[in-house]
């Protein structure tokens, strides 16, 4: 608890501060509130701050707690997934795996995009990826396996998929996206992707997604496209490999 100038209303204020971090960033925010006689209650927030106790007047209308208790009860049950996979096969099918909840400033950026309204109704009933969950696996078969699992899970509802790596995006985009709901009624994005398609997305992201920069921009897609089937190629190649092991094996 810090005493502080508000910096929305110039009054002297007592801060309660969180700090939320997600996977890129650590973002500082904070919300404002003034002792009353009946305790403390809240002044102003900052339109971007949000606090874990819920006085939040942010994109998602202070359901933060609830999103991440959300978040957490899908990872425990990807983890509870890979546990039994790994009983089964004796391999882990997972390399490593992130959990997000998105941003304030991207959630805002997305909504614009899509044309709707900045509002908790459109960050979480019109976009489905205010909660993320990013799986990295070793080879394309664990990939598959894993959507298998996360499909047949009773804990949650599939609403939406997209095989992004059978049908790739025509700049060379790869993943496997699953929109799932909680019986919460919060939604989900599930994004499945060897680390060749995370390597390439993840660099991508950086270089040129969302952002048009200078240079010849032709050449750079065409490039970009090139590198992302050389790496499709690979996945497949060390997927044979991996066959041509197992069935040795047996
Ligand atoms: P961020 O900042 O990574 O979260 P649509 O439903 O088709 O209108 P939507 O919801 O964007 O659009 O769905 P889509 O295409 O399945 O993309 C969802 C997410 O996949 C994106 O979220 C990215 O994370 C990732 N993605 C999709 N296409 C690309 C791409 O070409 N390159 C990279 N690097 N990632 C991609 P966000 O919110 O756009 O971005």
């Amino acid at each position: 608890m810090y005493i502080n100038n508000c910096t929305t209303c110039g009054e002297r204020c007592h801060l309660t501060c969180e700090w939320q971090a997600d996977a890129n960033m650590v973002r500082i925010t904070f919300a404002v509130i003034r002792k009353s006689q009946r305790g403390y209650i809240r002044l102003c927030v900052r339109r971007d701050a949000w606090c874990r106790g819920g006085c939040v007047d942010d994109i998602y209308g202070g359901r933060r707690p609830q999103m991440e208790a959300m978040l957490d009860s899908l990872v425990a049950e990807i983890r509870e997934l890979r546990a039994n996979m790994i009983a089964q096969t004796g391999f882990d099918p997972i390399e490593h795996l992130l959990a997000r909840v998105k941003s304030e400033e991207s959630m805002r950026d997305k909504c614009r995009r899509k044309g709707l309204p900045e509002t908790p109704e459109s960050a979480l009933q019109k976009v489905y990826d205010a909660l993320g969950v990013r799986i990295v696996c070793g080879f394309l078969s664990d990939v598959y396996a894993i959507r298998d699992s996360i499909a047949n899970s009773a804990k949650f509802d599939v609403v939406e998929e997209r095989d992004y790596i059978r049908h790739a995006k025509p700049n060379g985009y790869r993943s496997y996206h699953m929109i799932i709901r909680s019986q919460s009624g919060y939604y989900a994005e599930v994004q499945l992707r060897t680390i060749s398609m995370d390597t390439w997305a993840s660099l991508e992201h950086h270089l040129h997604y969302k952002k048009k920069h200078g240079g010849n921009q032709k050449l750079i897609v065409q490039e970009l496209k090139r590198c992302a089937d050389e790496l499709a190629s690979t996945d497949v190649s060390m997927q044979t490999i991996r066959d041509m092991i197992m069935s040795e094996e047996e």
